[in-house]
């Protein structure tokens, strides 16, 4: 009996939205790891992002509602029986923001807007997981890189509701002082990333053996961050945040698409000229780069995967060993591009 009553003392009630997702799935993982103080659960509607295997091996350790976060009975209530709320879930994709923006308006600004009145009404810890797309892109010389001060400028459907769902979390806290923080993060990469992204769909297209896909000149550069660095920072702000406050996540990792693609084929022993260049997204944000200073210094955050080869490596092999989890999706996926690619 006291076991019990000092176990439940400990623990902190905390709800996932977008769990099922490539970012909110490894952030389950981590959290079931390393914090035994959290009892987690999981708000996913199931979208296409939603892949039911990804949380099979664990489905025992948390809580799973299948649910929509702009159903306003369902959110208040999950926001009401626990104590804090980690927001993952949004539609992610820039390509497919460009062929129908509703879902990202409602998921992104609707669903956001749900989850803050919620939080509001019941007083609960918010944390707003957003991106550093919010600021558009910066030129390739340019020796400036996103901070928290930069204005917001978004280019695409998808970054342009980030931003909304960010400039409305920061009103609920200037205007209702709701206890929130928002962090911005730069592209991640690891496992359980949807194959629609750049690194997946390159690495199983030539384990279909079929040749990866540049958008354009491949010019482009992204700042990449290993998923289990961005998780870990969330954790500490949450942790240590400042309320009302937002931190840039980030781990110095920029490298062109062209790059990256080119150490995917030579780990993969392919030839260097087994790609092809097809047209250029929309709108295409030339550069991303992050300075994550505040987060380093405020909060004493480190990365703990400082070579991106190795995490490349570890990548590629998961993908490797892991088909039965993405080969379904891969069919609709490359379906869905035959239709917009050239
Ligand atoms: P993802 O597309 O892999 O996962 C999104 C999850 O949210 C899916 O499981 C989906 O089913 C769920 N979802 C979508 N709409 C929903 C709704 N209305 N109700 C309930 N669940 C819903 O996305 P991700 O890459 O894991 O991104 C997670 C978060 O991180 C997003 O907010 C994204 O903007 C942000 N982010 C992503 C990156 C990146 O590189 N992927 C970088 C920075 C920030
Ligand atoms: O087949 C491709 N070929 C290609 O050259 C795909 C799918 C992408 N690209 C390019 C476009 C980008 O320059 O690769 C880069 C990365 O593309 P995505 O994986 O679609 O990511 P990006 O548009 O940069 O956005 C990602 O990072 C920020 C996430 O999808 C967002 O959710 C996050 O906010």
């Amino acid at each position: 009996m006291r076991i019990e009553l000092s176990y439940y003392r400990y623990m902190i009630r905390m709800l996932v939205t977008g769990g099922l997702g490539f970012i909110g799935s490894n952030f389950v993982r981590l959290t079931l790891k390393e914090r035994p103080e959290y009892e987690i659960t999981v708000i996913d509607n199931m979208t296409y992002a939603g892949n039911p295997r990804t949380l099979d091996d664990i489905k025992d350790s948390i809580t799973f509602v299948k649910a929509d976060i702009t159903d306003l009975e369902i959110i208040e209530k999950l926001v009401q029986d626990n104590d804090i709320i980690v927001h993952f879930a949004a539609e992610s994709h820039n390509d497919n923001s460009l062929e129908d923006a509703w879902p990202f308006i409602n998921t992104n600004i609707i669903g956001t807007f749900r989850i803050l009145e919620a939080v509001k009404k019941y007083e609960k810890r918010l944390h707003h997981i957003s991106t550093d797309e919010v600021y558009g892109d910066l030129e390739l010389d340019d020796p400036n890189k996103f901070s928290e001060k930069t204005p917001y400028n978004p280019s695409s459907p998808y970054s342009s509701t980030k931003a909304s769902s960010d400039l409305l979390v920061r009103a609920w806290v200037r205007s209702f002082g709701i206890k929130a923080t928002i962090s911005n993060c730069s592209n991640n990469y690891g496992p359980y990333q949807h194959v629609e992204k750049f690194i997946p769909r390159q690495i199983t297209n030539i384990l279909n053996n079929e040749k990866p896909k540049l958008y354009g000149s491949g010019e482009n550069v992204r700042d990449w961050i290993h998923v289990d660095d961005h998780n870990s920072a969330v954790h500490l702000i949450i942790d240590k945040g400042k309320i009302g406050e937002t931190y840039m996540i980030g781990a110095n990792g920029e490298k062109s698409n062209k790059e990256v693609l080119s150490l995917i084929l030579s780990f993969m022993n392919k030839k260097p000229g087994f790609y092809e260049h097809i047209n250029d997204r929309k709108g295409h944000d030339l550069r991303y780069a992050i300075d994550a200073t505040k987060l380093r210094t405020d909060l004493g955050w480190a990365p703990r995967y400082t070579n991106f080869e190795e995490g490349l490596k570890d990548t590629i092999s998961w993908y490797e060993n892991n088909r039965v989890w993405w080969e379904e999706d891969k069919k609709t996926t490359e379906i869905r591009y035959s239709k917009i690619e050239k």
